[in-house]
Protein backbone atom coordinates (compact mmCIF):
# COMPACT_ATOMS: atom_id res chain seq x y z
CA UNK A 1 0.00 0.00 0.00
CA UNK A 2 1.35 3.63 -0.41
CA UNK A 3 -0.24 5.68 2.60
CA UNK A 4 0.20 8.96 3.20
CA UNK A 5 0.59 10.11 7.24
CA UNK A 6 0.00 13.24 8.75
CA UNK A 7 0.49 14.34 12.23
CA UNK A 8 2.23 16.96 14.10
CA UNK A 9 5.72 16.12 14.25
CA UNK A 10 6.50 17.21 17.50
CA UNK A 11 7.09 15.56 20.96
CA UNK A 12 3.57 14.97 21.80
CA UNK A 13 1.88 11.17 22.28
CA UNK A 14 0.14 11.40 18.66
CA UNK A 15 3.21 12.51 16.67
CA UNK A 16 5.00 9.33 18.31
CA UNK A 17 2.63 7.18 17.63
CA UNK A 18 1.75 8.47 13.66
CA UNK A 19 5.84 7.96 13.27
CA UNK A 20 6.36 4.85 15.02
CA UNK A 21 3.65 3.34 12.96
CA UNK A 22 4.84 4.75 9.70
CA UNK A 23 8.11 3.58 10.34
CA UNK A 24 6.51 0.19 11.43
CA UNK A 25 4.76 0.05 7.90
CA UNK A 26 7.61 0.63 5.89
CA UNK A 27 9.91 -2.24 7.80
CA UNK A 28 6.69 -4.10 6.18
CA UNK A 29 7.31 -3.25 3.00
CA UNK A 30 4.46 -0.55 2.51
CA UNK A 31 5.24 2.91 1.22
CA UNK A 32 4.90 5.64 3.70
CA UNK A 33 4.88 9.05 2.86
CA UNK A 34 4.89 11.49 5.86
CA UNK A 35 3.22 15.35 4.88
CA UNK A 36 3.64 17.47 7.92
CA UNK A 37 5.52 21.35 8.55
CA UNK A 38 8.96 19.41 10.10
CA UNK A 39 10.72 16.76 10.33
CA UNK A 40 8.97 14.27 13.08
CA UNK A 41 10.93 14.00 15.72
CA UNK A 42 11.31 10.43 15.85
CA UNK A 43 12.05 9.82 11.98
CA UNK A 44 15.26 8.81 12.95
CA UNK A 45 16.07 5.97 10.44
CA UNK A 46 16.65 5.21 6.53
CA UNK A 47 14.13 3.34 4.73
CA UNK A 48 13.64 3.18 1.01
CA UNK A 49 10.00 3.01 1.59
CA UNK A 50 9.79 6.22 3.56
CA UNK A 51 9.19 9.35 2.23
CA UNK A 52 8.94 13.24 4.14
CA UNK A 53 7.30 15.91 2.52
CA UNK A 54 7.57 19.76 3.85
CA UNK A 55 4.12 21.34 4.36
CA UNK A 56 5.78 25.20 3.29
CA UNK A 57 3.26 27.84 4.04
CA UNK A 58 4.25 31.53 3.43
CA UNK A 59 3.11 34.47 5.38
CA UNK A 60 1.84 37.49 4.01
CA UNK A 61 1.36 41.01 5.74
CA UNK A 62 -1.95 40.71 5.39
CA UNK A 63 -2.41 37.61 7.49
CA UNK A 64 -2.24 37.70 11.15
CA UNK A 65 -3.07 34.57 11.06
CA UNK A 66 -1.07 32.04 7.97
CA UNK A 67 -3.49 29.55 6.93
CA UNK A 68 -2.00 26.66 7.49
CA UNK A 69 -4.34 24.32 6.93
CA UNK A 70 -4.51 25.03 3.34
CA UNK A 71 -1.13 24.88 2.40
CA UNK A 72 -1.56 21.22 3.93
CA UNK A 73 -4.76 20.46 1.64
CA UNK A 74 -2.46 21.79 -1.04
CA UNK A 75 0.21 19.75 -0.08
CA UNK A 76 -1.75 16.41 0.55
CA UNK A 77 -3.31 17.31 -3.04
CA UNK A 78 -0.07 17.59 -4.75
CA UNK A 79 1.20 14.45 -2.81
CA UNK A 80 -1.61 11.93 -3.62
CA UNK A 81 -1.76 12.42 -6.95
CA UNK A 82 2.57 12.89 -7.70
CA UNK A 83 3.18 9.95 -5.49
CA UNK A 84 0.08 7.68 -6.81
CA UNK A 85 -1.14 7.13 -2.86
CA UNK A 86 -3.78 4.44 -2.01
CA UNK A 87 -5.04 6.41 1.32
CA UNK A 88 -4.46 9.49 3.82
CA UNK A 89 -4.09 8.57 7.48
CA UNK A 90 -4.34 11.60 9.50
CA UNK A 91 -3.28 12.02 13.25
CA UNK A 92 -5.24 14.20 15.64
CA UNK A 93 -8.58 15.87 14.25
CA UNK A 94 -7.45 19.20 14.51
CA UNK A 95 -6.99 20.41 11.84
CA UNK A 96 -5.76 17.59 9.88
CA UNK A 97 -9.19 15.99 9.51
CA UNK A 98 -10.55 18.82 8.34
CA UNK A 99 -7.93 19.40 5.68
CA UNK A 100 -7.57 15.90 4.32
CA UNK A 101 -11.64 16.42 3.81
CA UNK A 102 -10.87 19.62 1.86
CA UNK A 103 -7.79 17.99 -0.03
CA UNK A 104 -10.59 15.18 -0.52
CA UNK A 105 -12.82 17.42 -2.78
CA UNK A 106 -10.18 19.04 -4.63
CA UNK A 107 -8.98 15.10 -5.89
CA UNK A 108 -12.42 14.29 -6.43
CA UNK A 109 -12.36 17.31 -9.48
CA UNK A 110 -9.38 15.45 -10.93
CA UNK A 111 -10.78 11.91 -10.91
CA UNK A 112 -9.19 10.83 -7.77
CA UNK A 113 -10.58 8.87 -4.82
CA UNK A 114 -8.73 9.13 -1.80
CA UNK A 115 -9.82 7.34 1.41
CA UNK A 116 -9.00 8.61 4.85
CA UNK A 117 -8.53 7.23 7.93
CA UNK A 118 -8.60 9.91 11.05
CA UNK A 119 -7.08 8.86 14.46
CA UNK A 120 -8.60 10.02 17.62
CA UNK A 121 -6.11 11.03 20.31
CA UNK A 122 -7.26 12.75 23.24
CA UNK A 123 -7.24 16.34 23.75
CA UNK A 124 -8.34 17.03 20.17
CA UNK A 125 -11.86 15.94 21.68
CA UNK A 126 -11.54 16.30 25.71
CA UNK A 127 -10.56 19.57 25.62
CA UNK A 128 -9.53 20.82 21.95
CA UNK A 129 -12.54 19.60 19.66
CA UNK A 130 -15.43 20.03 22.16
CA UNK A 131 -14.62 24.01 22.30
CA UNK A 132 -17.70 25.74 20.28
CA UNK A 133 -14.87 27.45 17.82
CA UNK A 134 -13.98 23.92 16.20
CA UNK A 135 -16.93 21.90 17.33
CA UNK A 136 -19.20 21.75 13.94
CA UNK A 137 -15.79 21.71 11.96
CA UNK A 138 -14.17 18.36 14.03
CA UNK A 139 -17.90 16.61 13.70
CA UNK A 140 -18.45 16.97 10.21
CA UNK A 141 -14.85 15.89 9.26
CA UNK A 142 -14.88 13.08 11.63
CA UNK A 143 -18.34 11.88 10.10
CA UNK A 144 -16.88 12.53 6.57
CA UNK A 145 -13.72 10.49 7.05
CA UNK A 146 -13.78 6.63 5.31
CA UNK A 147 -12.80 5.51 8.59
CA UNK A 148 -12.31 6.34 12.21
CA UNK A 149 -10.05 5.20 15.06
CA UNK A 150 -9.95 6.18 18.39
CA UNK A 151 -6.92 5.02 20.81
CA UNK A 152 -9.46 3.67 23.47
CA UNK A 153 -12.68 2.68 24.29
CA UNK A 154 -13.15 5.51 26.65
CA UNK A 155 -12.19 7.85 23.63
CA UNK A 156 -14.50 6.41 21.54
CA UNK A 157 -17.14 6.68 24.46
CA UNK A 158 -15.96 10.65 24.84
CA UNK A 159 -16.47 11.30 21.65
CA UNK A 160 -19.94 9.91 20.80
CA UNK A 161 -21.18 11.61 24.26
CA UNK A 162 -19.46 15.06 23.19
CA UNK A 163 -20.47 14.86 19.52
CA UNK A 164 -23.33 13.55 16.60
CA UNK A 165 -21.24 11.02 15.83
CA UNK A 166 -22.93 8.72 12.39
CA UNK A 167 -19.57 6.70 11.65
CA UNK A 168 -18.16 3.67 13.37
CA UNK A 169 -15.08 3.98 15.47
CA UNK A 170 -12.80 1.13 15.50
CA UNK A 171 -10.41 1.45 18.45
CA UNK A 172 -6.51 0.33 17.92
CA UNK A 173 -4.48 1.13 21.21
CA UNK A 174 -0.99 2.46 21.36
CA UNK A 175 2.01 0.72 20.99
CA UNK A 176 5.37 0.43 21.71
CA UNK A 177 8.42 -1.12 20.29
CA UNK A 178 10.00 -3.37 22.71
CA UNK A 179 13.12 -3.53 20.82
CA UNK A 180 13.40 0.24 21.66
CA UNK A 181 11.83 0.33 25.29
CA UNK A 182 12.97 -2.31 27.30
CA UNK A 183 15.19 -2.64 30.90
CA UNK A 184 19.05 -1.51 29.49
CA UNK A 185 21.94 -1.97 31.81
CA UNK A 186 22.49 1.42 33.23
CA UNK A 187 24.13 1.07 36.31
CA UNK A 188 26.30 4.02 36.02
CA UNK A 189 23.47 6.36 35.76
CA UNK A 190 21.25 4.76 38.46
CA UNK A 191 24.57 5.44 40.65
CA UNK A 192 25.33 9.18 39.73
CA UNK A 193 21.75 9.90 40.43
CA UNK A 194 21.23 7.51 43.26
CA UNK A 195 24.24 7.23 45.07
CA UNK A 196 23.37 6.02 48.30
CA UNK A 197 20.72 3.36 46.16
CA UNK A 198 17.56 5.94 47.11
CA UNK A 199 14.51 5.25 45.00
CA UNK A 200 13.81 6.66 41.27
CA UNK A 201 10.91 8.04 40.36
CA UNK A 202 10.01 9.57 36.88
CA UNK A 203 7.55 11.92 35.27
CA UNK A 204 7.79 12.24 31.50
CA UNK A 205 5.30 14.45 29.77
CA UNK A 206 4.55 17.72 27.59
CA UNK A 207 4.03 19.60 31.50
CA UNK A 208 0.58 21.17 30.50
CA UNK A 209 -2.03 21.67 32.71
CA UNK A 210 -3.57 18.19 31.87
CA UNK A 211 -0.82 16.71 32.90
CA UNK A 212 -0.78 17.75 36.80
CA UNK A 213 2.82 18.78 37.33
CA UNK A 214 2.35 19.52 40.78
CA UNK A 215 0.85 16.80 41.83
CA UNK A 216 3.84 14.85 40.66
CA UNK A 217 5.61 17.13 43.16
CA UNK A 218 3.32 17.12 46.38
CA UNK A 219 3.14 13.11 45.67
CA UNK A 220 6.85 12.57 45.57
CA UNK A 221 7.55 15.40 48.80
CA UNK A 222 5.29 13.32 50.41
CA UNK A 223 7.28 9.75 49.43
CA UNK A 224 10.83 11.20 50.40
CA UNK A 225 9.79 12.12 53.88
CA UNK A 226 9.41 8.50 54.12
CA UNK A 227 11.66 6.62 51.80
CA UNK A 228 15.22 8.19 50.24
CA UNK A 229 14.04 9.15 46.98
CA UNK A 230 14.85 11.43 43.84
CA UNK A 231 12.58 12.15 41.26
CA UNK A 232 13.40 13.20 37.58
CA UNK A 233 10.94 15.19 35.75
CA UNK A 234 11.75 14.84 31.84
CA UNK A 235 9.98 16.87 29.14
CA UNK A 236 8.97 21.16 28.96
CA UNK A 237 6.18 23.00 28.75
CA UNK A 238 4.23 25.83 30.89
CA UNK A 239 3.94 23.80 34.30
CA UNK A 240 7.43 23.14 34.05
CA UNK A 241 8.62 26.19 35.91
CA UNK A 242 5.84 26.68 38.55
CA UNK A 243 6.96 23.02 38.78
CA UNK A 244 10.42 23.90 39.98
CA UNK A 245 9.34 27.04 42.11
CA UNK A 246 7.29 23.97 44.16
CA UNK A 247 10.49 21.95 44.79
CA UNK A 248 12.51 24.82 45.95
CA UNK A 249 9.53 26.03 48.14
CA UNK A 250 8.72 22.40 49.64
CA UNK A 251 12.99 22.54 50.04
CA UNK A 252 13.27 19.39 48.00
CA UNK A 253 14.72 21.11 45.00
CA UNK A 254 17.95 19.15 45.72
CA UNK A 255 15.92 15.63 45.15
CA UNK A 256 13.88 16.61 42.31
CA UNK A 257 15.64 17.14 39.15
CA UNK A 258 14.53 18.55 35.52
CA UNK A 259 16.10 17.15 32.74
CA UNK A 260 13.76 18.55 29.64
CA UNK A 261 12.93 16.72 26.56
CA UNK A 262 15.40 13.98 26.41
CA UNK A 263 15.49 11.93 22.91
CA UNK A 264 16.52 8.37 24.89
CA UNK A 265 13.99 8.33 27.26
CA UNK A 266 14.28 4.58 27.71
CA UNK A 267 17.40 4.77 28.81
CA UNK A 268 16.02 7.20 32.29
CA UNK A 269 13.05 4.62 32.38
CA UNK A 270 15.59 1.73 32.84
CA UNK A 271 16.94 2.84 35.90
CA UNK A 272 13.45 4.30 37.61
CA UNK A 273 11.06 2.35 40.43
CA UNK A 274 8.19 4.10 40.07
CA UNK A 275 6.64 6.24 37.12
CA UNK A 276 3.90 8.90 38.22
CA UNK A 277 1.22 9.73 35.39
CA UNK A 278 -1.30 11.93 37.60
CA UNK A 279 -3.35 13.26 34.55
CA UNK A 280 -6.67 15.26 34.71
CA UNK A 281 -7.46 13.53 31.30
CA UNK A 282 -5.50 10.69 29.50
CA UNK A 283 -6.87 9.32 26.40
CA UNK A 284 -4.66 6.17 26.59
CA UNK A 285 -1.28 6.76 28.49
CA UNK A 286 1.56 6.02 25.88
CA UNK A 287 4.43 7.89 28.15
CA UNK A 288 3.10 5.25 31.08
CA UNK A 289 3.41 2.54 28.91
CA UNK A 290 6.70 3.49 27.85
CA UNK A 291 7.68 3.43 31.65
CA UNK A 292 5.80 -0.05 32.13
CA UNK A 293 7.85 -1.73 29.14
CA UNK A 294 11.12 -0.90 30.91
CA UNK A 295 9.84 -2.49 33.62
CA UNK A 296 8.41 0.55 35.93
CA UNK A 297 5.36 0.04 37.79
CA UNK A 298 2.95 3.32 37.54
CA UNK A 299 0.86 5.35 40.01
CA UNK A 300 -1.66 7.07 37.67
CA UNK A 301 -5.29 8.51 37.89
CA UNK A 302 -8.02 6.54 36.66
CA UNK A 303 -8.76 8.76 34.61
CA UNK A 304 -9.91 8.13 30.61
CA UNK A 305 -8.53 5.55 28.50
CA UNK A 306 -5.76 4.55 31.94
CA UNK A 307 -7.75 1.73 33.68
CA UNK A 308 -7.57 -0.16 29.82
CA UNK A 309 -3.48 -0.05 30.53
CA UNK A 310 -2.68 0.34 34.22
CA UNK A 311 -4.43 -2.42 36.46
CA UNK A 312 -5.25 -2.27 39.68
CA UNK A 313 -2.94 -3.64 41.88
CA UNK A 314 -1.44 -5.52 39.27
CA UNK A 315 1.25 -3.26 37.31
CA UNK A 316 0.24 -0.37 39.34
CA UNK A 317 -2.42 1.24 41.19
CA UNK A 318 -4.86 4.40 40.24
CA UNK A 319 -6.25 6.99 42.30
CA UNK A 320 -8.95 9.68 41.33
CA UNK A 321 -7.56 12.72 39.80
CA UNK A 322 -5.98 15.01 42.26
CA UNK A 323 -6.15 12.61 45.88
CA UNK A 324 -2.44 13.00 46.12
CA UNK A 325 -2.82 10.91 49.64
CA UNK A 326 -4.17 8.37 48.13
CA UNK A 327 -1.11 8.32 45.13
CA UNK A 328 1.34 8.59 48.26
CA UNK A 329 0.08 5.61 50.09
CA UNK A 330 -0.16 3.34 47.14
CA UNK A 331 3.47 4.71 45.83
CA UNK A 332 4.60 3.87 49.46
CA UNK A 333 3.33 0.46 48.85
CA UNK A 334 4.95 -0.54 45.78
CA UNK A 335 8.31 0.66 46.91
CA UNK A 336 8.43 -1.37 49.62
CA UNK A 337 11.42 -4.30 49.06
CA UNK A 338 8.73 -6.93 49.15
CA UNK A 339 6.51 -5.85 46.52
CA UNK A 340 8.59 -3.97 43.96
CA UNK A 341 10.09 -7.05 42.11
CA UNK A 342 6.53 -8.23 41.42
CA UNK A 343 5.40 -5.11 39.92
CA UNK A 344 8.17 -4.46 37.63
CA UNK A 345 7.48 -7.56 36.18
CA UNK A 346 3.90 -7.20 36.07
CA UNK A 347 4.31 -3.57 34.19
CA UNK A 348 6.87 -5.26 31.48
CA UNK A 349 4.22 -8.57 31.14
CA UNK A 350 1.31 -6.05 30.40
CA UNK A 351 3.39 -4.06 28.53
CA UNK A 352 4.07 -7.03 26.06
CA UNK A 353 0.11 -7.24 25.45
CA UNK A 354 0.17 -3.82 23.39
CA UNK A 355 4.13 -4.90 21.23
CA UNK A 356 3.71 -3.55 17.80
CA UNK A 357 3.82 -6.55 16.37
CA UNK A 358 0.19 -7.14 17.82
CA UNK A 359 -1.11 -3.48 16.92
CA UNK A 360 0.04 -2.91 13.36
CA UNK A 361 -1.70 -5.72 11.84
CA UNK A 362 -5.00 -4.49 13.17
CA UNK A 363 -4.11 -1.37 11.60
CA UNK A 364 -2.94 -2.57 8.22
CA UNK A 365 -6.70 -4.79 8.24
CA UNK A 366 -8.53 -1.77 9.10
CA UNK A 367 -7.01 0.03 5.94
CA UNK A 368 -8.07 -2.90 3.73
CA UNK A 369 -10.96 -2.86 5.03
CA UNK A 370 -11.61 0.77 4.26
CA UNK A 371 -10.06 0.20 0.96
CA UNK A 372 -12.22 -2.39 0.25
CA UNK A 373 -15.61 0.24 1.04
CA UNK A 374 -14.01 2.74 -1.09
CA UNK A 375 -13.83 0.10 -4.12
CA UNK A 376 -16.88 -0.88 -3.44
CA UNK A 377 -18.77 2.74 -3.70
CA UNK A 378 -16.85 3.65 -6.46
CA UNK A 379 -17.78 0.59 -8.25
CA UNK A 380 -21.25 2.05 -7.34
CA UNK A 381 -20.83 5.40 -8.88
CA UNK A 382 -20.02 4.53 -12.41
CA UNK A 383 -22.11 1.41 -12.54
O1 LIG B 1 -0.32 13.72 26.11
C1 LIG B 1 -0.40 14.73 25.43
O2 LIG B 1 -0.77 15.80 25.88
C2 LIG B 1 -0.03 14.66 23.97
C3 LIG B 1 -1.17 14.11 23.23
C4 LIG B 1 -0.99 14.22 21.73
O3 LIG B 1 -1.98 14.09 21.06
O4 LIG B 1 0.08 14.46 21.20
O5 LIG B 1 -1.32 12.73 23.64
C5 LIG B 1 -2.54 12.09 23.45
O6 LIG B 1 -2.30 11.06 22.50
C6 LIG B 1 -1.46 10.00 22.97
C7 LIG B 1 -1.22 9.05 21.79
O7 LIG B 1 -2.40 8.51 21.31
C8 LIG B 1 -2.11 9.32 24.17
O8 LIG B 1 -1.32 8.25 24.63
C9 LIG B 1 -2.28 10.36 25.29
O9 LIG B 1 -2.95 9.77 26.37
C10 LIG B 1 -3.08 11.54 24.77
N1 LIG B 1 -3.06 12.61 25.80
C11 LIG B 1 -4.19 13.01 26.44
O10 LIG B 1 -5.27 12.50 26.26
C12 LIG B 1 -3.99 14.12 27.41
Amino acid sequence: MKIGIVCYPTFGGSGVVATELGKALAKEGHQVHFITYSQPSRLDFLNENLFYHEVEFRSYPLFEYPPYELALASKMVSVVKNEGLDLLHVHYAIPHASAAYMAKQILKTHGIYIPVVTTLHGTDITLVGKDASYEPVVTFSINQSDGVTSVSEDLKRETYYSFKITNEIEVIPNFIDLEKFKKQKKDHFKKAICPNGEALIVHTSNFRKVKRVMDVVHVFNNIHKVVPSKLLMIGDGPERQPAETLARELGINDAVRFLGKLEAVEEVLSVADLFLMPSEKESFGLAALEAMACEVPVISSNTGGLPELNIQGVTGFMSNVGDVEDMTRKALFILDKDNLPQFKLNAVARAREFDITQILPLYEKYYERVLEKAQALKGLQTS
